[in-house]
């Protein structure tokens, strides 16, 4: 009986064999070699989509081989397949704001003190070190620093058009003599394409509040905004004249306030210092949620 059984299947195997070749044979080849590459492909991909949790701990230099590797494939699929989410936050600010010192408080804990004026951009992908210690999936963090010297600020548009989030360091003990330096800056990057289109959010981030005579972030609020207000009307006034913005900023007629910003703008507190950067982290982590 069970014989019978297996030569009956030996013959159904055997017919399934000759359809398939023959449907093979209909095909034109061109179609049949892409239908194997997209099964290959997709195969491959699913294999290498995810490493074991042990390829990956926890650590700062996500550059170790297996998750390098992991990345690549990572960027890959998703280019292929769907939209990334990105997890770059970019610092920005006039020189000396304190970015530097932001960045080494978010990547080691420490402020690095010392640091001189920045003749490149420090970038880096970490784990932020206040989740270095967390269990389970934490996302590495792309976190880029372009210096505040204006002929460096053009290295602000390579890395926009990517950007989860623009976090602007505001000097808050030094903020009223820079206060047109700064509104410029601001007025600069919520004009840029790449932020009005994306409606990248801002963050605004007053810095050094461990110095008693900083100001307070509320009046450094309202005192930019006024400020862009009349930046605006004398640039809508100039519009013909060389400083033209790539997109126009607020509801014409009223006085400019950050919340009339396609994109989302707040305000917090940080010292880099004393590693007071909590908001700054809740900032980030509302922006580049974890895996
Ligand atoms: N009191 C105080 N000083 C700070 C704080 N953060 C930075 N500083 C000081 O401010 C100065 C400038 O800090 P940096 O981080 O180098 O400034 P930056 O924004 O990177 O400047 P550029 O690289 O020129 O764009 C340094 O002397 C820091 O020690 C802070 O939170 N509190
Ligand atoms: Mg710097």
């Amino acid at each position: 009986m069970d014989r019978e059984k297996m030569e009956e299947l030996k013959i159904q195997f055997h017919r399934l064999l000759n359809q398939t070749h023959e449907f093979v044979h209909k095909v034109p080849p061109t179609q049949l070699y892409a239908a194997i590459g997209a099964i290959l492909l997709t195969t491959l991909l699913l294999i290498i989509s995810k490493p074991a949790p042990s390829q990956c701990p926890n650590e700062n230099l996500v550059f170790s081989q297996p998750c390098a590797k992991f990345e690549f494939f990572e960027n890959l699929s998703f280019r292929l397949f769907k939209h990334r989410s990105s997890n770059t936050i970019v610092l920005a600010g006039l020189s000396g704001s304190g970015k530097t010192v932001l960045y080494y408080q978010l990547r080691d804990g420490s402020s690095h003190q010392g640091t001189v004026t920045s003749m490149e951009p420090n970038e880096g992908t970490f784990v932020l070190h206040s989740e270095v210690t967390k269990k389970g999936k934490v996302k590495p963090v792309h976190i880029v620093d372009v210096p505040g010297h204006s002929r460096l600020r053009p290295k602000l548009d390579e890395f926009l058009p990517q950007a989860a989030g623009v976090v602007f360091v505001v000097d808050s003990v030094d903020f009223l003599p820079n206060i047109r330096a700064a509104s410029e800056y601001i007025y600069e990057i919520l004009t840029k394409t790449a932020v009005v289109k994306k409606k990248t959010p801002l963050l605004l981030l007053c810095n050094k509040v461990d110095k008693v005579t900083a100001h307070t972030k509320d009046f450094i609020r309202k005192q930019l905004e006024k400020e862009i207000d009349k930046l605006r009307a004398s640039r809508t006034a100039l519009s013909s004249a060389d400083i033209t913005s790539e997109n126009s900023l607020g509801v014409s007629g009223e006085t400019f306030t950050f919340s009339q910003c396609v994109n989302k703008v707040t305000v917090s507190e940080a010292s880099g210092l004393t590693g007071d950067v909590a908001q700054l982290e809740q900032f980030i982590r509302e922006h580049v949620k974890h895996k």
